[in-house]
């Protein structure tokens, strides 16, 4: 399948360098520092987003315990990580979890001066910052580092000011200034939002159902997203992996699914641990999720089931919403195997039931899962007839005085897809209509036309 003219919505695909796992030569040392309430931290992840981001880990300090309110870690933990962070000469401390403002602050004096602390919400934005490769992307990534900063500079501005901005910290210049940037970059996001509303409009009325990838990052998004719209049909293909963050834009392809003529949409991946003002940020990737006529929800059926629950739940409510019907798609089945899709299975399930339908009303809008593989093949029939399946359609039968005019309405039928076959009988012609409702009823009324006139 040919890309579509405007394949790209918003970017250009320029490449961002290459190697995600080794650190780069100017690397920033870094100390990972984890909590958790009930099982140990597992800092994999962490570890990974750290690397992508520019960060060596050159250490790590861990801890299973209830949050503590003025560090995160609690005190002796903190005074561990500031030993550490001096010894090994660590210029930032990435934190595995969100920290509040004043936890931000506490633990920065408690450092060494000049050790950065990043939060798991900071490194995400770090992350993007790398990515953003248009201006709609600008835009997000602008409004969620300012909606980040605001409540930190309203800390910052109340613990060194007088008792007199103390008491009203929303009087300060700065914290205006911020206020205003946000107010301006949430009216630039609602005009973009608007532009792709009415070209998602513009393309179900040339008669294309709106299907939309999504998932939580490194899920096999892309991945399966090349291979539905037929660009990936070897393992070589596989040879190139995208990074985590190759880019904060959604990409848009042709694809033909299950018999429908599809636009396709990529979106960004998800992340655990980023607050909502944040997801909210990146809007571009939720609304084409939510305003798809199918959306896919890609889970990775490799992964340890425990992370692949977590990983769900995350995307999950994330998305919060969908106006169509929602296609789990358990990814990597080839490299699950039997046992590991069973595992995902279940796991799935586990996520399903952990979300409160009233929250995350797209829960009931999922259907039954599909298992593939981008790899190997596995799956990608079954998940076609799935996606034709959760399409709206509807049905129609015409038959009309064949001639000029029933060939002009049959040809406008037949290049937004709603033929399904064709019957020509002496001097009529009987048509079967199935597809887009809007699309086969406006193709029922050209037929009935052509039959009208003389
Ligand atoms: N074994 C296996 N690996 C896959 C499959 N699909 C994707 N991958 C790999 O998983 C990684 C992430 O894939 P990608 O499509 O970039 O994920 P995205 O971040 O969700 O877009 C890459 O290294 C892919 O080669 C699959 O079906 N089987
Ligand atoms: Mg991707």
């Amino acid at each position: 399948m040919s890309r579509d003219h405007d394949a790209t919505d918003d970017a250009d695909e320029s490449g961002r360098g290459s190697d995600a796992d080794a650190p780069a030569a100017d690397a920033t040392p870094a100390v990972v520092a984890a909590r958790a309430d009930g099982e140990p931290p597992d800092t994999t992840e962490i570890r990974e987003l750290a690397v992508a981001a520019g960060y060596a880990v050159v250490g790590e300090v861990s801890q299973r315990r209830r949050e503590d309110p003025t560090y995160g870690l609690g005190r002796g933990k903190a005074e561990d990580l500031m030993r550490l962070a001096a010894d090994v000469g660590a210029e930032a401390v990435i934190y595995d979890g969100g920290l509040s403002p004043g936890q931000t602050f506490s633990l920065g004096d408690l450092l060494p001066t000049g050790t950065a602390v990043i939060d798991r919400p900071r490194l995400a934005l770090e992350l993007f910052a790398g990515a953003a490769d248009s201006r709609a992307a600008d835009r997000q990534l602008e409004l969620a580092r300012l909606r980040y900063e605001l409540p930190r500079l309203r800390e910052a501005v109340a613990r060194d000011a007088s008792e007199d901005v103390r008491l009203r910290p929303e009087g300060d210049g700065r914290v205006r200034d911020v206020e205003r940037r946000i107010e301006s970059a949430e009216r630039a996001l609602d005009e973009i939002a608007d532009d792709r509303a009415a070209r998602r409009a513009e393309r179900r009325d040339a008669g294309f159902d709106l299907v939309a990838v999504a998932g939580y990052a490194d899920a096999g998004k892309s991945t399966l997203a090349r291979r539905l719209a037929g660009e990936v049909d070897d393992e070589e293909a596989f040879a190139a992996a995208d990074r985590p963050f190759e880019t904060l834009s959604t990409t848009t392809r042709r694809a033909t699914i299950g018999g429908r003529r599809t636009l396709l949409t990529d979106t960004v991946g998800f992340l655990d641990g980023l607050p909502h003002e944040a997801l909210r940020s990146f809007r571009t990737t939720l609304d084409a999720v939510r305003a798809a006529d199918c959306a896919l929800l890609v889970a990775d059926a490799s992964d340890d089931p425990a992370d692949l629950r977590r990983k769900l739940r995350a995307s999950l409510s994330a998305v919060e919403a969908t106006d169509g019907p929602a296609i789990p798609v358990l990814s990597k089945a080839d490299a699950a195997g039997a046992d590991g899709l069973a595992a995902a299975v279940e796991a799935y399930e586990d996520a399903v039931s952990d979300l409160d339908p009233r929250e995350s009303p797209v829960v009931d809008a999922l259907r039954a899962p599909v298992p593939v593989s981008a790899r190997d093949g596995t799956g990608l029939a079954a998940l076609a007839d799935a996606v034709a399946d959760a399409l709206p359609t509807a049905t129609a039968t015409a038959e009309v005085p064949n001639g000029g005019d029933a060939q002009a309405a049959l040809s406008w039928a037949y290049d937004r897809g709603v033929v399904a076959g064709v019957d020509y009988a002496g001097e009529t012609v009987a048509v079967d209509l199935a597809g887009r409702p809007d699309v086969v009823a406006e193709a029922e009324r050209r037929l009935a036309d052509s039959g009208s006139s003389p």
